[in-house]
């Protein structure tokens, strides 16, 4: 594909990725519309977060105008409207990622939370020595330090999958650590820093010939493409809302019942017990028992409106359109003297780090945040993945639906004035 090719896409194709729908969709992201030091806004740092559409900042707003109540506690009518408009929200997210029941849709502060939540009360109860957890080298901090700090408590190990220059995962290798002494698979669907879109499925199937359970990470997958819970057979699934158009502060764990059944609860309190007695507490059913204290009931029901608005938008038009960008990004980045790629996997979603020359990271970020760019630079809470490249860090770009092949030329405009001056 060209890049006049993807400019007759983005222009004047009347079904997916049509100029009109895309600048329709930007109206609905108020923020869009900011100046940054002088510059229209272009935020290219979705990984990080995404931005609002007003479905979700007026869900927000209607319910302290209207419905503002605690949950699962009052006879009086706001607190049973706030109760059937937070379990609604969870029956909109058991559809969104296909679960079979609601009871295994536990709303946890995001996907950092729901991996603690796991490791904590699925994994630890389980170790002991000479066991192992297996990960990979692309996994953020928060697929890291949780099963790190239960190998510390309980003499397990972790093993780690290695990646090719690429950044794609030695499937062979994996198959090598895959042993009878692996307790939990626990692995990203997409790598927040390459990009790369890892086979989970077919790794799922491979692990459990071995009986042993998978947790996926997808904080990076569900905000680009349709995720089903029960087609992959994952075990648990994690995800975050700020990453997928809706506020911060709520996500999901989707796990199995039998498994969220067995499990010791996570938090002690209100709301996840059956009765309370000094001598004796029995817990409540599920989710409830993973869900300790008044929670997040705003975020949930912001959640629920981002995936109506995904929902309206469609994955065809979103999966089609990030193709695009990133075809376009790739092509046009490759333009720039001295530029790296980190991460060049075939299976890939929209992101893309790079390097200028010997330039750092930090310096190229700041430049560009003076012409209203918005980019992440550092190690993206990935330290052993810029280990094993050898770097410091990336400048980031990573993009939604909402970003256009425009913003990706003023990206590539800046990264050339960055590449002039600091070198
Ligand atoms: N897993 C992955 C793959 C992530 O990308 C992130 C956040 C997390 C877990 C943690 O999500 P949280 O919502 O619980 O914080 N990633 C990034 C990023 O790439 N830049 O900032 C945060």
């Amino acid at each position: 594909m060209t890049t006049s090719d993807l400019h007759t896409i983005s222009t004047s194709d009347p079904g997916l990725g049509t100029n009109a729908r895309i600048e329709e969709i930007r109206a609905a992201f108020p923020i869009l519309q900011e100046r940054v030091h002088g510059h229209q806004l272009v935020y290219l740092d979705n990984a990080s977060t995404t931005q609002k559409p007003f479905a979700v900042i007026n869900r927000i707003r209607e319910y302290y105008e209207h419905e503002n109540s605690n949950v699962h506690r009052g006879v009086h009518s706001l607190s049973q409207i706030a109760t059937e408009e937070y379990e609604s929200a969870r029956s909109t997210l058991k559809e969104f990622v296909g679960a079979r029941t609601t009871s295994e849709i536990v709303f946890t502060r995001g996907t950092t939370e729901a991996i603690n939540l796991v490791a904590s009360s699925f994994a630890k109860p389980e170790l002991g020595e000479g066991d192992e957890i297996l990960l990979t080298r692309m996994e953020h901090h928060s697929n890291i330090v949780p099963w790190q700090m239960a190998c510390e408590e309980t003499g397990a190990t972790l093993r780690v999958i290695p990646i090719d220059d690429d950044g794609t995962l030695i499937y062979e290798e994996f198959e090598r650590l895959l042993s009878e002494r692996t307790r939990i698979l626990a692995l990203t669907h997409v790598s927040n820093t390459l990009g790369t879109v890892n086979p989970v499925k077919r790794m799922i199937r491979d692990a459990h010939g071995l009986n042993i359970p998978v947790l996926i990470d997808g904080a990076q997958a569900v905000p680009h493409m349709p995720v089903d819970v029960i087609d992959l057979d994952c075990d648990f699934y994690c995800f975050s809302g700020h990453k997928m158009f809706g506020p911060t502060g709520i996500g999901v764990l989707y796990g199995k019942e039998a498994l969220l059944d067995a499990m010791r609860p996570y938090q002690g309190g209100g709301d996840m017990i059956e009765s309370v007695s000094f001598e004796r507490t029995t817990y409540n059913e599920l989710p409830h028992k993973f869900e300790a204290g008044t929670p997040n009931i705003v975020g949930a029901l912001g959640l629920a409106a981002a995936v109506e608005y995904l929902r309206e938008i469609g994955f065809d038009l979103i999966r089609e359109h990030e193709r695009n960008l990133l075809v376009y990004a790739r092509e046009r980045l490759s333009q720039i003297e001295g530029i790296r790629f980190i991460g060049d996997s075939a299976h890939r979603a929209a992101v893309v780090s790079v390097l200028l020359g010997s330039t750092h990271p930090y310096d190229v970020g700041t430049i560009l945040d003076r012409m209203g760019i918005a980019v992440r630079t550092g190690h993206h809470c990935t330290q052993p993945l810029m280990r094993h490249y050898g770097i410091p860090g990336t400048v980031r770009a990573s993009f939604a639906f909402y970003n256009t092949l425009e913003e990706i030329d003023s990206l590539v405009e800046a990264l050339q004035r960055a590449s002039s001056v600091l070198s």
